[in-house]
Parts: C-alpha cells; sequence; structure tokens
C-alpha cells in the first residue's frame, strides 16, 4: 500500500472516531431515528462537538505520540488531565471514578478493580481505541496486548479488555485492506470471529453474518444490541460497517439510526469505516465543522509518523 492511501487511513480513522460521535451525541439514548433526520440535524449545526469518546481517543492518541509507543501509567494521567480540563464532556460513571481516586493518591494500576464487580465491562475503552488500532495494524500480538492494557486503566472485565481488542481488530483489518478491490465481508468477520476467545463475541459475530445485509432495524438491535456494554455496541458497530462497506456516511447514519448509545456506536463505526476507506470518505460538510479537527488530524500525522 503506498504511503498517501496508509497516512489517510490513520487520518480516516481519528477523524471518523470523531465525526461518528459528534453526529451521534445528539441521539444518545434515543429508541430510534431516520437517517435523513439525522443528517438534516448535523446539517444544521455550526460546530460538530464531540463527547467523551474523541475526548478519550485523543488522550490516547497524545500518549502514544509522546511516549513513542505504550505507557500505562502515562497514558492513566493523561486521560486524568484530560478528563479535570473537560470535565462536561459526557462521560460514563465509571472513568471520572477512577480519575478522582487517583487524585486522591491511589496507584493507577489498582484503582479500576474497585469498579462493579470484576471492574467494568462498559464500551469506554472501545470507543476510544482508534489510535491502537491504526498503529498496530501490522503486528497483531502487539495490537491484542496494549488494547488490553490501555483498557486495563478503566474497564479491567474480561469483556471490557476483550470488546476494546476487537474494536482495535476490526480497525486494524480495515486499515490493511485497499479500498480499490473487491470487499469481502465474510472473510473480514471469519478474521473477527478467530480472533475472539469470549464465548459472548462469537455468538454476536455468529448473529452479524446471519444478519448479513438484513438491515431491518428492530431485528438488528434486538439480535446485537445498541447499548452501554462493549459486548452490546461493538459488534453493532462492526454489523454498521459491514453492511455499507462503500460509504462512511452510509454506515455512520445506520450506525446512529439504531438508537441507544448512539455517539458510542457512531464513533466506533466511524473509526472502522474511516479506516478502511481513507480520510477522504468523511464527507466535507462533517469533517470541516468537527469540533478541534486540526488537531485531531495533527494527532494522526504523528502518530503515522511513530508508525514509521
Ligand atoms: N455517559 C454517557 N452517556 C450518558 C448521557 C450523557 C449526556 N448526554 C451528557 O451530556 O451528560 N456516555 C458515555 O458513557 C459510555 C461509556 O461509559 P464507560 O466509560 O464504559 O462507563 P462505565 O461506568 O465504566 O460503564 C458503563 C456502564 O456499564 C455497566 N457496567 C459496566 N461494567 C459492569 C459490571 N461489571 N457489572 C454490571 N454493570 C456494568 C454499568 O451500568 C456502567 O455504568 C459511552 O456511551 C459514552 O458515550
Ligand atoms: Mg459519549
Ligand atoms: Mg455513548
Amino acid at each position: 500500500m503506498d504511503e498517501g492511501t496508509l497516512k489517510s487511513k490513520f487520518l480516516g480513522s481519528l477523524i471518523g472516531t470523531g465525526v461518528g460521535d459528534a453526529v451521534g451525541a445528539a441521539f444518545e439514548g434515543s429508541f430510534r431515528a431516520e437517517p435523513e433526520e439525522i443528517e438534516a440535524v448535523a446539517d444544521r449545526r455550526q460546530v460538530l462537538t464531540y463527547t467523551d469518546d474523541t475526548h478519550m481517543m485523543i488522550g490516547i492518541a497524545e500518549s502514544l505520540v509522546e511516549n513513542e509507543g505504550f505507557d500505562g501509567e502515562r497514558m492513566a494521567h493523561t486521560f486524568m488531565k484530560n478528563y479535570e480540563r473537560e470535565p462536561w464532556r459526557g462521560y460514563g460513571p465509571g472513568p471520572p471514578r477512577i480519575f478522582r481516586l487517583m487524585r486522591a493518591g491511589e496507584a493507577w494500576d489498582k484503582v479500576t478493580e474497585r469498579l462493579y464487580r470484576g471492574g467494568s465491562y462498559g464500551n469506554g475503552s472501545a470507543m476510544r481505541i482508534a489510535p491502537v488500532g491504526v498503529l498496530y495494524h501490522d503486528d497483531l500480538a502487539k495490537l491484542r496486548e496494549v488494547a488490553h492494557k490501555s483498557s486495563q486503566i478503566t474497564h479491567s472485565h474480561e469483556l471490557g479488555k476483550e470488546g476494546a481488542a476487537l474494536q482495535a481488530y476490526a480497525i486494524a483489518l480495515a486499515v490493511n485492506l485497499e479500498p480499490s478491490e473487491v470487499f469481502e465481508p465474510k472473510e473480514f468477520l471469519a478474521k473477527l470471529s478467530e480472533f475472539v476467545h469470549h464465548e459472548v463475541y462469537k455468538q454476536k459475530l455468529a448473529n452479524v453474518g446471519i444478519l448479513s445485509t438484513e438491515i431491518d432495524r428492530a431485528k438488528v438491535v434486538a439480535e446485537l444490541g445498541n447499548g452501554i456494554e462493549a459486548f452490546n455496541s461493538v459488534p453493532t458497530a462492526i454489523y454498521s460497517f459491514l453492511s455499507h462497506p462503500r460509504s462512511f456516511s452510509e454506515a455512520v447514519l445506520y450506525a446512529i439510526s439504531l438508537g441507544g448509545d448512539t455517539d458510542t456506536i457512531g464513533a466506533m463505526t466511524g473509526a472502522i469505516s474511516g479506516a478502511y476507506l481513507g480520510i477522504g470518505s468523511v464527507s466535507d460538510k462533517w469533517r470541516v465543522k468537527l469540533e478541534n479537527r486540526l488537531y485531531i488530524e495533527e494527532l494522526a500525522e504523528k502518530l503515522y509518523e511513530v508508525w514509521g
């Protein structure tokens, strides 16, 4: 793959996260909405403001760039400092509790165990994973390791870590594909199924295969979910991409139209679709209105340099 195409995929995945998150944010917690209505709401806005999904994705990118790779302690502190600067980004319940405990002196690598039974399996560590997916697109073992370790900071439940790794791997597979060649959804899905260990994800991915091009939204939500848990949202994002592989806008609008955790499922779908089709696929009318776009693009370019 030539350098320009690859760099465009780094940009597409990070900006795709931001756009999917910001367009979906207005509908978070909704039942379902029509794609046309979602597009019209985004069109009316002057600025597409992102939420915790992109804010934490920026934290991952900043930390990977600064350390030229993964450093758990520094990533945890980057998350904490970013949260303290902008706590109003609509964070889930868990991460702010972790950051407050860290600020009160608890060890960054122990505090996560105090959340929920066995740690969190919320989708908060999968929604922010795009920088890991693009940086380690050519090193599967490292990708899994860093996805797990970055998740562990806030989401230490096995299903939280597996959700982050699955989303990172979907992004990596998308980076590795030439968008000009024929796309094979079954092959893509088979690789994801081979990658996951947990039965919960294996079953969800089997459901993705059965749904194939079924776009009846009620049925898709019933089979895959649209909730805040990683296993009820990562497979849904994968399905949204697989059922609309040729268009960033169609994939993201479809993901958001499913209702529920729309900013997050939109962000994760945008991250995969942008990683496959590249930055040129993200419609300009959305891209130019994305808050902090230039900074996110700069991070994507620096991440590409870290990779090279
Ligand atoms: N916070 C939100 N949305 C609320 C509305 C925001 C509003 N629009 C605003 O502007 O303020 N969205 C964001 O949160 C989600 C990510 O959450 P995260 O980071 O995973 O949080 P947490 O607390 O770790 O997990 C989420 C919930 O999952 C359940 N859960 C997790 N582990 C569990 C376990 N072991 N046992 C039982 N339940 C578990 C809990 O209900 C957690 O609260 C994204 O949607 C992001 O956009
Ligand atoms: Mg959010
Ligand atoms: Mg959300």
